[in-house]
């Protein structure tokens, strides 16, 4: 194999990654069918700024769910906040846990609720596929991939 078709390798495994998280998802007490996450992105800011992750996720079981956190291959650091406007001024905290009752959604989105990702570990560009691993309660992890956006994205 030449070295030209050795770099461009990771390419051909990425459908074959899908296709194995698919697999995993269908076999928890929730299939990936039941908690669907969609518009997952992750705003990039230059630098060493911390980037934000929005997306929405949709319980569409018959049970209760309750988000505990986040983390990343990409970032030291991955925690949920929740933003609150108080007097005209937007400040941030932490949010410990979200739940999210049966047939609900949810959105992480500008402004509101976002994954604050903190630490790259590695150099990320827009465009780059960034996977992020979902934590619940009581219920099996779910490992997303968020496409890394331009700061003026919404
Ligand atoms: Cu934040």
């Amino acid at each position: 194999m030449s070295r030209n078709s050795l770099a461009s390798l990771p390419r051909l495994v990425r459908p074959w990654c899908w296709l194995l998280l698919l697999l995993i998802g269908t076999s928890g007490a929730l299939s990936a069918a039941e908690l669907k996450v969609n518009e997952a992105r992750i705003r990039l800011l230059p630098g060493e700024l911390p980037a934000a992750g929005y997306f929405t996720l949709a319980n569409t079981s018959e049970a209760d769910i309750t988000l505990i956190g986040a983390n990343s291959p990409a970032f030291g650091n991955v925690t949920m906040h929740r933003t609150v406007n108080q007097d005209g001024v937007a400040s941030m905290k932490p949010l410990a846990q979200l739940e999210l009752a049966a047939g609900e959604q949810l959105e992480f989105a500008p402004g509101g609720h976002h994954l604050m990702l903190m630490k790259r570990t590695r150099a990320l560009a827009i465009g780059d596929d960034i996977e992020v691993t979902l934590f619940f309660a009581n219920e099996p992890e779910q490992r997303v991939m968020f496409r890394a956006v331009s700061p003026t994205t919404q």
